[in-house]
């Protein structure tokens, strides 16, 4: 069945934009820039320059705050240097810095550049990095710490030109060649996000400059995001949330961003106080801390306070509405769409749901590999039995935002439905009154603090240690993670012991970023299998 529209839940003004057919982030930005200059857009609470006690300096906005006019020069000589170091339209660029002004300066320059950004998590360890760098070939990684540089130089198998994120400091007035900056079109690539979708290792989902402006522009509308709007923004910088909902959302509405670099309670806490912010964006894990934070009242008075990237617990959103009086706003999104569905900025945001559709994008719920995306059958309501209302089906996207298919991956993209429809591998319902319901996930996929870990990935490098005859991992549920990934080890040699287990979270820290490292190890004789072979998990669970 198909999701009532956008225009069915939010007014005229909100769904009558044209969603992505033309236009650009970059193009949209520079035009925002011109018409306010010297109005403050990021302020970078990440450098020891703005640390708290230089903070609350919101009558004087150039103390920490980076302007529009300031923000627009810096990114222009940053994609000069970009260009400067050989990168041309189309080529890939590899960020994977912590959060600075720098960083943030030198992704915007990628976009304006025509170049393609790839961002990797910075506590990506060499194998994981090394995997981005091969499979995407960029011309030029932009990387802040001279381990991971000699990571990504050793994984190039084409010519790669290694930069620090300080672009816009070592690029030489007027050589930047004119005519070529903000130029992309829609059509262009302009984002290569690593994920591992609904099968497989990582691989990378390519979103255009279309997807992106209709993927951010649906976010503007929706929750009527404005120039007077500002964000305390302590999300990572690397994955959808932070990058293209935090920081590209802030530039396209024209509204101001405090970025932290970092989550902790009390700096955010302090941070929407001292900057009279309007918005928080962050994870469950987050609401979670927060909650119970002295002055997470300052929640409360914020314009919007939005969950997403993981399940809000119900029991959650009552408590945060209970201790600080703020109604959280829910949203779903993926890599390969961006955001998908919300909770009504004007309206019940109603707890354990999604909310409906974003202004440009079809939801619909249906049998997963049952032809859900089959051109010109059943688009209307209630076809299929078993799917709709109460009941999961899989949840299928259609729109501006989602990514055509990922990086140099035919198989993966012949496995797609018909009709333009992405397959999300997360399973719902819709109740009666339209509000998406996520109801599980019909991908092995543990969801940690928000950052996605994938069974596979993890058994695959623990399978490899001696000890280790068989391995499963799972998530175990956890009140402030969500999950926490567990790895269920057969040992070789029969047995198992605490030690055996701490060797191997080492072994696995040693190649994996923190967040996908087992917390819990325990030891089974054997795996629970079906008569095929196949491991069941929910045995384990
Ligand atoms: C940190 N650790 C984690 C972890 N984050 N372990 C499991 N899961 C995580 N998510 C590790 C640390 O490395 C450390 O390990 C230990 O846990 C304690 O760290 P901490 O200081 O308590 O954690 P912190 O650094 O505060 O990080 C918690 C967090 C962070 C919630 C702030 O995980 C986070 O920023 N999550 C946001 C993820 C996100 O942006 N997802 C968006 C994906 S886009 P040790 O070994 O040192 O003890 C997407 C689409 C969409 O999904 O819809 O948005
Ligand atoms: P990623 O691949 O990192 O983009 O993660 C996308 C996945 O995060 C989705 O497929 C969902 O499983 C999950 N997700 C995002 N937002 C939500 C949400 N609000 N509720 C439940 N799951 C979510």
């Amino acid at each position: 069945m198909l999701l009532r529209p956008a225009a069915e839940h939010l007014p005229a003004s909100a769904t009558s934009l044209d969603m992505g057919a033309s236009g650009t982030l970059p193009a949209a930005w520079v035009r925002t820039w011109a018409a306010a200059g010297s109005a403050p857009v990021l302020f970078d609470a990440t450098s020891a320059a703005a640390r708290p006690d230089s903070i609350g300096s919101t009558a004087s906005p150039s103390d920490g705050w980076t302007s529009a006019e300031a923000l627009e020069a810096a990114t222009r000589r940053a994609a000069g240097r970009l260009w400067q170091l050989g990168a041309a339209p189309g080529d890939r660029v590899v960020w994977s810095c912590r959060p600075s002004l720098d960083a943030v300066v030198a992704a915007l320059a990628v976009l304006r550049a025509g170049l393609v950004l790839v961002p990797a998590n910075p506590d990506y360890r060499a194998r994981e990095l090394g995997h981005v760098v091969a499979d995407v070939r960029p011309a030029v990684a932009v990387i802040d710490e001279p381990a991971r540089a000699a990571w990504a130089s050793a994984a190039a198998i084409a010519p790669l030109a290694v930069a620090g994120p300080d672009l816009d400091g070592r690029a030489a007035a007027g050589e930047l060649p004119g005519g070529l900056l903000d130029v992309a079109s829609p059509s262009d690539p302009a984002l290569i996000g690593y994920t591992s979708g609904t099968t497989g290792a990582p691989k990378g989902a390519v979103l255009t400059h279309g997807n992106l402006l209709a993927g951010v522009g649906s976010l503007v509308a929706a929750w009527r995001w404005e120039d007077g709007d500002r964000l305390v923004h302590a999300l990572p910088l690397f994955h959808a949330h932070g990058l293209c909902v935090g920081l590209f959302g802030t530039l396209l509405a024209g509204a101001s961003a405090v970025l932290l670099g970092r989550f902790d309670p009390q700096a955010v806490v302090d941070a929407c106080g001292r900057h009279h912010a309007t918005l928080f964006f962050g994870v469950p894990t987050m609401y979670h801390r927060l909650a119970g934070a002295p002055g997470a009242d300052v929640l409360g008075r914020l314009r919007l306070a939005v969950s997403g990237s993981a399940p809000l617990p119900p029991a959650l959103h009552r408590r945060v509405s209970e201790l600080t009086g703020c109604v959280v706003l829910e949203r779903y999104g993926l890599t390969e769409t961006l955001m998908n569905t919300s909770n009504p900025v004007d309206g019940e945001r109603r707890p354990g749901t999604v909310g409906f559709p974003l202004p440009g994008v079809e939801v619909r719920l249906a049998r997963s590999g049952s032809g859900s995306g089959r051109e010109g059958e059943g688009e209307g309501e209630g076809e299929g039995e078993g799917e709709g209302e109460g009941v999961a089906a899989e949840i299928f996207v259609r729109g501006p935002n989602v990514s055509g298919g990922y990086w140099e991956r035919p198989a993966a993209d012949a496995g797609r439905p018909a009709g333009g429809w992405f397959a999300t591998g997360d399973l719902g319902a819709v109740d009666t009154a339209g509000y998406l319901r996520i109801l599980g996930r019909s991908k092995e996929l543990v969801i940690s603090g928000g950052f996605n870990v994938y069974p596979a990935e993890v058994e695959d490098v623990l399978g490899a240690h001696p000890a280790v005859r068989e391995v499963a991992v799972t998530g175990t549920p956890s009140d402030e993670w969500g999950e926490v990934v567990t790895a269920w080890v057969v040992p070789s040699d029969g047995g198992g012991s605490p030690d055996l287990g701490r060797v191997l979270q080492r072994f696995a820290a040693e190649r994996l970023a923190p967040y996908k490292c087992p917390r819990i190890v325990r030891f089974l004789p054997a795996l629970p299998r079906t008569a095929l072979g196949k491991v069941q998990r929910a045995e384990l669970r």
